[in-house]
C-alpha cells in the first residue's frame, strides 16, 4: 500500500491548548504524523509519495467560501490586531437575535466560526490545513486510478469540521473531501467508516442529507465525550439521507469484545450499500493508554479491526484523524494498514 506524506503538516504547530481549565502543551502535535510515517518505512509498507495540489476547488466543494477565507487570514489578523499569541476565540453569540452571520472583527470572526475553545489558530495552520487536505485527496486519486488502497497520513485531523467550523484539531474535512472528489470523478457511492474515538460529526453534518455517501461512526457515547452535541443513535439522516448515517456510541472502558460487535454490525451495513469505494477515518485514539479518551483497545486489536475491514474487499482509503498516545502511535496505526494487507 502506498502511503502520502506532507513535511508541510509540522506548519501546524500550536503552542498550546485549553484543557481541564489550564494551558497546556497540545495533544495534537507534529510528532504524531512523524512517528506514523516512521512505522510506516519501518515495517516496509510501501512507498511514500507527496501529495499533489489540487488547489481550493475541491474544497469549496466541502465548505463555505468565506469560511475558507477566514482560515486564510485568520492569523494575519490576529496579528494585525496586536495579539502575539496564538488566535483563540473567546466571545461566542449569545442568542439568536444576535446579529453575527457576517462577522467582521477578528474576534467576532473567531467566535462566528469556532465549535469547541481546544484549538487555537497559529501562523501555519491554513498552510498546513490545505496540504493535509492534499494528502487525503492525493490518496482519493490513487484509488480513482485503480490502486485497490492507500493511507493517507493527514495532520492536522479534520473530521470534526463541518462546513464552516473549526474545532476539536480540525479545520478542513479531509475524509469528506475526498469523498466528494471520488463522486466526482466517476464513483457513484462511497461508504465512510469513522474508528477514531470521537464522533465525527463534521462528516455527518457535510452528508447528513444524502444518500450517495453513508456514513458510520463508532465512538465515545456523547454523553460523557467530545463532541457532546452529536453522535447520538438516533441521528439516522434526513431527506433523502434518513437511513444512510449510523452511529455506535459506546461507554467508558469499553474493550475489543464490545467495540468489535459495533465494528462488525458497521461493516455489514456497509456491505449491503455496495459502495464503490470506502474511506476509513482512521482514529487510534480508542487505544487504552489515549491519554484524552476511554476505551481500552489493546495494540493487537487495532491489528486484527484492519483485517476485518479488509474483508469487505473494497479499495480502501484510509485518512488519518485523532490518536494521541504518542509512544504508541505508529505501531496502532500501522497494524491496522498491516492487518489490512494481511
Ligand atoms: N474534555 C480528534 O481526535 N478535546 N479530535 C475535548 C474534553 C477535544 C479530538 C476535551 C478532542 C478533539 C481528531
Ligand atoms: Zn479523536
Amino acid at each position: 500500500m502506498k502511503g502520502i506524506f506532507s513535511p508541510k503538516h509540522k506548519l501546524r504547530n500550536p503552542q498550546s491548548e485549553l484543557f481541564g481549565g489550564e494551558i497546556v502543551e497540545s495533544f495534537e502535535i507534529p510528532q504524531r504524523a512523524e512517528h506514523v510515517l516512521q512505522e510506516f518505512n519501518k515495517r516496509n509498507i510501501g512507498e511514500v509519495i507527496e501529495p499533489i495540489d489540487f488547489g481550493v476547488e475541491p474544497l469549496l466543494k466541502i465548505h463555505d467560501s468565506k469560511y475558507l477565507d477566514f482560515l486564510e487570514s485568520c492569523h494575519r489578523d490576529w496579528e494585525l490586531a496586536g495579539n502575539t499569541g496564538d488566535a483563540s476565540a473567546l466571545s461566542w453569540s449569545s442568542n439568536k437575535m444576535d446579529n453575527s452571520s457576517t462577522p467582521n472583527d477578528i474576534n467576532a470572526k473567531l467566535g462566528y466560526y469556532c465549535l469547541s475553545a481546544d484549538t487555537f489558530i497559529c501562523k501555519g495552520t491554513w498552510e498546513a490545513a490545505k496540504e493535509s487536505a492534499n494528502v487525503a485527496l492525493t490518496g482519493a486519486n490513487l484509488i480513482i486510478n485503480e490502486e485497490y488502497s492507500a493511507f493517507s497520513m493527514c495532520r492536522p485531523p479534520g473530521h470534526h469540521a463541518p462546513r464552516d467550523r473549526f474545532g476539536g484539531y480540525c479545520f478542513i474535512n479531509n475524509a469528506a473531501v475526498a469523498a466528494q472528489y471520488m463522486i466526482d470523478n466517476g464513483s457513484s457511492k462511497i461508504a465512510i467508516l469513522d474508528v477514531d474515538f470521537h464522533h465525527c460529526n463534521g462528516t455527518q453534518s457535510i452528508f447528513y442529507d444524502r444518500s450517495d455517501i453513508m456514513v458510520c461512526s463508532l465512538h465515545g457515547n456523547p454523553d460523557e465525550a467530545f463532541p457532546y452535541f452529536s453522535g447520538f443513535k438516533n441521528e439516522t439522516g434526513e431527506g433523502p439521507g434518513k437511513g444512510y448515517n449510523f452511529n455506535y456510541p459506546m461507554p467508558p472502558n469499553t474493550d475489543y469484545f464490545e467495540w468489535q460487535k459495533a465494528l462488525l454490525s458497521a461493516l455489514e451495513l456497509i456491505n449491503k450499500f455496495a459502495p464503490n469505494k470506502l474511506i476509513v477515518s482512521l482514529g487510534s485514539d480508542t487505544f487504552k493508554n489515549d491519554p484524552i479518551s476511554f476505551f481500552k483497545l489493546e495494540s493487537e486489536d487495532f491489528f486484527d479491526y484492519g483485517s476485518k475491514i479488509s474483508n469487505l474487499k473494497i479499495p480502501t482509503l484510509f485518512v488519518m484523524e485523532g490518536g494521541y498516545a504518542i509512544d504508541d502511535i505508529g505501531i496502532n496505526m500501522i497494524n491496522v494498514i498491516e492487518g489490512f494487507e494481511t
